[in-house]
């Protein structure tokens, strides 16, 4: 649902813009140093990004679904880094509140998350505990008007850079599946909740995950998100649905940017006398890449659509997530080929981007959840 569409396509612009001048350019620098650098961290927050999803009521520019995943195509046309910084604001690390919060939660929160005052977490892995969400074994137990944390989280995105967690954990202990788990908001500093060492990763560097430990971490009673206890594993997955159109707009905004990347050198480098290009075989795969990020375009929009309409997308979203984060996997390694030689080196940008994009297969839910998601709801309502 497009409100307005000439604010919406100065946004689009803006980011854009942004994009090209002053992010393409750092790509280099943050994937060498690990670290988005401030001042682009404060342009982000005077744009607005930190907030693009969060109600206006609350201080967010309150963007629909289909709004958001156009500025997420727009924005991803760089490294995934610097979209990782405000996505989690935006996606997983606020939409606990968004969706479930009470009111008084939604007050206290979401104006510091909009503005990118504090930065929000999404804590639901655990070492054990990562496809099978529903067998977490945090625990928290109530103590008068506190309850009290225990366990660890792990590949937790931003979490070193988070002022708040969306937790989920076990408030029932008796109760081994899905309904024992309760979702809470827990403080950075809150004594006994600590922080491991930041991940060495494959690639998005810039964007940082580590463990985040909890040990006898007492909160108040007031941060359980919704004030109501064994309702945490279905705000989790109701967040999900919607990061998984994130991650998918994610995919078609970073294979649109391989592409161009792509086509450039096709055009530029000369074999046999000729731009590679004007090659059938080079052709091919850059036609199969636009055909293949067209058809992942035309999904995520039409999910984030039927999600704006207040339709349950959890089918179209896994569907959207499944096959943009391969598409964008297949475009990057056919980037790579075209590139050949070139393709392998770090100062051409395109083998960080292969590795960057690996990770969209991956969190949120893999690509096998994604499947068992699909099938599973194609099972229950044909039954139906
Ligand atoms: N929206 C609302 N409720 C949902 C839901 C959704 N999208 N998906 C599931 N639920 C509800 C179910 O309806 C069920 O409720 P009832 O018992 O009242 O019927 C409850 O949640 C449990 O669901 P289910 O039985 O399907 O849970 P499972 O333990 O079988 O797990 C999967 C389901 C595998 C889909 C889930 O664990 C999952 O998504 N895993 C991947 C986790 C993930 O993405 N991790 C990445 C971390 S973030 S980087």
């Amino acid at each position: 649902m497009i409100r307005d569409s000439e604010t919406l396509t100065l946004l689009l612009d803006t980011i854009g813009r942004f994009v090209r001048e002053k992010l393409v350019p750092q790509e280099a620098h943050v994937g060498e140093t690990d670290q988005i650098p401030e001042d682009i961290v404060r342009d982000m927050k005077a744009l607005g990004l930190f907030g693009m999803s969060i109600p206006e009521a609350y201080g967010g520019m309150g963007l629909t679904m289909e709004e958001e995943v156009l500025a997420g195509f727009e924005i991803s046309h760089t490294s995934p880094a610097f979209r990782s910084l405000f996505a989690t604001n935006n996606g997983i690390g606020a939409q606990g509140i968004v969706i479930d919060g009470t009111e008084a939660q939604k007050q206290h929160y979401l104006p510091k998350i909009a503005t990118g005052e504090i930065i929000g977490s999404f804590a639901l892995t655990e070492p054990d505990s990562g496809s099978d969400a529903g067998s977490l074994r945090t625990s928290a137990v109530k103590d008068g008007d506190f309850y009290v944390i225990n366990g660890t989280k792990r590949y937790i995105t931003n979490a070193p850079e988070a002022g708040i967690f969306t937790v989920m954990a076990r408030t029932a202990a008796q109760v081994k599946g899905a309904d024992g788990i309760s979702a809470f908001i827990v403080e950075k500093g809150t004594p006994g909740l600590s922080l491991g060492a930041i991940d060495k990763k494959m690639g998005q560097k810039g964007a940082h995950t580590c463990d985040v430990i909890f040990d006898n971490v007492r909160i108040p009673v007031a941060n359980l998100i919704g004030g109501q206890e064994g309702v945490g594993f279905k705000t989790a997955m109701k967040v999900l649905d919607k990061g998984r159109l994130n991650i998918a707009a994610a995919s078609v905004g970073a294979a649109e940017r391989m592409l161009a990347d792509a086509l450039r050198y096709a055009r530029e480098r000369k074999q046999f006398g000729k731009a590679i290009g004007e090659f059938q075989l080079i052709q091919a795969m850059l036609a199969d890449s636009h055909s293949e990020i067209y058809a992942a375009r035309c999904m995520v929009l039409d999910a984030a659509r039927k999600r704006d309409e207040g339709h349950n997308v959890g089918t179209e979203a896994a569907c959207a997530k499944l096959f943009a984060s391969e598409m964008c996997g297949r475009v990057a390694d056919r980037a790579v080929q075209i590139f050949g030689g070139a393709g392998y080196l770090a100062e051409y940008g395109i083998e960080r981007f292969y590795r960057d994009v690996r990770l969209f297969r991956i969190y949120e839910g893999t690509s096998q959840i994604q499947q068992l998601v699909i099938a599973r709801n194609l099972l229950r309502d044909g039954a139906a």
